[in-house]
């Protein structure tokens, strides 16, 4: 049965193409800096905004009715299921990630929710080994049952914290069932409202508990996915325990944690923390713990997870040249954590929402190649340190220089002169090479 009967295959079309249902920039085979541009991007689906969401917002109900909404329980599970691969095919994308509850419905009792899982297991199984499709991530949603009201790892209820823990152990087996190349947690609800019923010491011990118990089951199994935090400051709780890439990095290093996992780091929880996403790119890469990207953008005059698909095409350039200068996106990849609006109800939408993303993604690599390979940015940030290259900068960088030496140097050396960061003209430097490319 066919989802998106009135869609075909979509085709690289090029720059001069006015076909809607067309890429103009993602061309799959093109080779950019000795890798095609599949390999640099690896594009996921994200299962619950594509096949899961339909349109509800807390004024309205649902806007989007869909093919496989004519059937309930697991039919409708089995029904996401042909529509995934047929959605995957016709926009030629690689992976596609889920959460538990996303791909079969919750049972009464954890025994029924895991023998639902059985079921669309084995079909998602079947239907990667047809297609070649890959899980990027799998991970388990332990924020939207009501028994996570308090947290699942974090929260004051062991009974709750046991219900989490075999929620995880059957996610990790699910991922290795399908061969996924990372397993994602993104705490939700581990986090709190306020401090006067609150031990955050023990939240944060019993958080690491449940993430050593992780790394033991998946050595167990043989599951060897990359483990992937994903930071978020707030939404849905007020102080969420991972706020960012710093925030998250200090927790693993503290828990002795670090060597175990990577992140997988999102846009628009980035802008939420008050930072820009390649800030967030650039904190992993340096601490070596870049994984993977949830890609999408927020709206500045909303301050909420608005989650609404990449089009932004100084974001995706500089996410691109992070990624570039960090050596590649490595077992990660691009995975749409995002959702058409409320108003783009039809079927159509989600192609064109994909394509809008996926141009913008290809767009911004061929615009990060250029700054990258002509050294545009290098050379400027080059240039700006240059004065630790020689002469007392040279001392401080090898090591050699103490605080008296830098004194002595200080007392002789005044005036001291600084130069200009030139900003503004950077800026427009940036703008010319997005538009040339
Ligand atoms: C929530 C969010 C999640 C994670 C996976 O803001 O980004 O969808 O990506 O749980
Ligand atoms: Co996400």
């Amino acid at each position: 049965m066919s989802y998106f009967k009135n869609i075909n295959t979509i085709q690289f079309e090029g720059k001069g193409s006015d076909n809607p249902l067309a890429f103009k920039h993602y061309d799959p085979n093109q080779v950019i800096m000795g890798k095609t541009m599949e390999e640099h991007l690896r594009f996921a689906v994200a299962y619950w905004h594509t096949f899961n969401a339909n349109g509800t917002d807390p004024f309205g109900s649902a806007t989007m009715v869909r093919g496989w909404d004519q059937y309930n329980g697991l039919d409708r599970a089995k029904a996401r299921v042909e529509a995934n691969f047929e959605f995957m095919n016709k926009l030629n994308i690689p992976f596609y990630a889920f959460h538990d509850v996303d791909i079969a419905p919750e049972g009464e009792t954890l025994q029924e929710t895991n023998k639902n899982l059985d079921v669309i297991v084995a079909l998602l199984k079947d239907n990667m080994k047809s297609s070649g499709k890959k899980l990027l991530w799998n991970t388990v949603n332990m924020f939207s049952n009501p028994r996570f009201v308090h947290g699942a790892g974090t929260t004051c209820n062991a009974d709750v914290y046991a219900y989490a823990g075999a929620q995880l152990k059957k996610g990790l087996e699910v991922g290795k069932e399908l061969g996924a190349e990372n397993y994602v947690f993104w705490g939700g609800r581990e986090g709190y409202e306020t401090l006067l019923n609150t031990d955050m010491g023990f939240e944060l011990d019993n958080l690491a508990r449940l993430y050593h118990m992780a790394i033991a089951y998946a050595n167990e199994i043989g599951f060897d996915a990359q483990f992937l935090i994903e930071p978020k400051p707030k939404e849905p709780t007020k102080h969420q325990y991972d706020y960012d890439a710093a925030t998250t990095i200090s927790f693993l290093q503290k828990y002795g944690l670090k060597d175990h996992f990577k992140l997988n780091l999102e846009a628009n929880h980035a802008t939420l923390a008050g930072h820009t996403f390649e800030h967030e790119i650039r904190t992993a890469a340096i601490n070596g713990m870049l994984g993977s990207l949830d890609a999408n953008q927020g709206d500045l005059l909303l301050g909420w997870d608005t989650d609404e698909f990449p089009t932004d095409l100084y974001s995706t350039t500089l996410t691109m040249f992070e990624v570039l200068k960090a050596g590649g996106i490595g077992r990660g990849g691009v995975n749409f954590d995002a959702k058409v609006r409320r108003g783009s109800f039809e079927a159509e939408d989600l192609f064109l929402a994909h394509i809008a993303g996926m141009d913008s993604f290809a767009w911004g690599l061929k615009a990060a190649a250029k700054l990258t390979e002509e050294k545009i940015l290098d050379n400027i940030v080059d240039n700006r340190y240059r004065s630790f290259k020689e002469g007392i900068g040279a001392e401080i960088v090898s090591g050699k220089a103490t605080l008296a030496s830098l004194e002595q140097y200080a007392l002789q050396n005044n005036p001291i002169k600084n130069e200009s960061g030139r900003q503004e003209r950077i800026r427009l430097i940036l703008s010319e090479v997005i538009f040339s490319v």
